[in-house]
Formats: C-alpha cells, sequence, structure tokens
C-alpha cells in the first residue's frame, strides 16, 4: 500500500518522464528515446532520439510536431547513404520539439517514418501515452472516486460543442467522451 504511495506521489510531482524503445519497424533502426518534460510554466518538450545501428541509413531531416486534440505526430525523414560507408559506426540524431502549454490530460505521442522517394508514405513508428497532472481527478479534489466516474458517466456519449459534453471529463481529450474516458478513470478510481 505504500508503495503504491509512493508511486503515486511520483506520477503526480515528476515532471520528466523518458522511454526507451527498441525499434520494431523497418528501416536501420535499433532503438528510440523519448524524453518528455514540463517546465515552470506547464510549457512542454519532447526530445525523440533514433539510433541507427545500420550504417546504411541516417536521418536527413524532422518535420515540425503536429497535434489533433490530444494527439501530436511528428516525422523522420531517413536517406539511404551513398558512396562509402564506415562500418562500425553507430549513428544517432536527437531533436527536441516544443509542445507549448499543456492542459491537464493524457497525450499521445506518434512517430511516424517518411520515406524520402515517396513523401506521402507514412509508416507509424512508435506511440507514446503521457499523463499531465492527475486527469482521472476529474473535480480536482485530490482523489479518485465515485463522484469522478459519475462526470464521465454523466457525459458518456457527448461531443463538442453539446451541452452536456463536459471537457474537463474528455481526460482523452478528442471532442467525445467515450469509452476510453470511462476507463481511464475507473482504471485510476482510488487513486490519490
Ligand atoms: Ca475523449
Amino acid at each position: 500500500m505504500r508503495f503504491s504511495i509512493i508511486l503515486i506521489g511520483l506520477m503526480l510531482t515528476t515532471s520528466f518522464c523518458s522511454f526507451h524503445v527498441v525499434n520494431t519497424s523497418e528501416a536501420g533502426l535499433w532503438y528510440v528515446d523519448f524524453e518528455f518534460w514540463i517546465d515552470g510554466n506547464q510549457t512542454a518538450f519532447m526530445t525523440v532520439t533514433l539510433v541507427f545501428s545500420d550504417t546504411g541509413y541516417n536521418l536527413t531531416g524532422w518535420e515540425t510536431i503536429g497535434r489533433d486534440f490530444s494527439n501530436f505526430s511528428g516525422a523522420a525523414h531517413f536517406g539511404g547513404w551513398e558512396g562509402n560507408i564506415v562500418l562500425y559506426v553507430i549513428c544517432y540524431e536527437s531533436h527536441s520539439f516544443s509542445l507549448g502549454q499543456l492542459d491537464e490530460g493524457v497525450y499521445i505521442f506518434t512517430l511516424f517514418s517518411v520515406h524520402d522517394d515517396f513523401p506521402y508514405w507514412y509508416t507509424e513508428m512508435e506511440t507514446r501515452i503521457f499523463e499531465v497532472g492527475f486527469p482521472a481527478d476529474i473535480n480536482d479534489d485530490g482523489k479518485v472516486d465515485i463522484k469522478d466516474v459519475a462526470l464521465v458517466a454523466r457525459a458518456y456519449g457527448a461531443e463538442e460543442p453539446e451541452l452536456n459534453y463536459n471537457r474537463i471529463a474528455d481526460v482523452y481529450y478528442d471532442g467525445k467522451i467515450d469509452i476510453r474516458d470511462v476507463s481511464y478513470t475507473a482504471i485510476h478510481f482510488g487513486e490519490t
């Protein structure tokens, strides 16, 4: 019990988290590191580092980050090297994105790779979910209980700009209250 309280405390107070993801898609990538942090003004930043195990590939550019409700996406442009390839050199490229000020909520980040020769050929590489604040505490009273679940349930099925749509109950901010918002709140039931 005490252990879980400590974990929750960390979740509430941390302003930094990172994920290490071994790449499972194509291209010469070895792994992808995500670092995500929030400064004192609740402005979020994300650094993505791509590490290549195959010197036949390198990175030729990054796209700016896009946002659709709580979904963020960024793209990395890969190129195959031409000419002599230096063996046994691990290449890495790192890039930081400013995500602007984020409200409390659950955010979904997806990294796509874009083939330079086929700019419309997007390959989804990795998806990561970040929590800002304590999103399941809908009414902001410091605990997730039946009142929070009731607030989400009452707005269930509502979409912007309908009258019973409730922005704070839209935990996964996509303009509608659906099963994802209900299940997220239910999973965190009892947390303080
Ligand atoms: Ca939603």
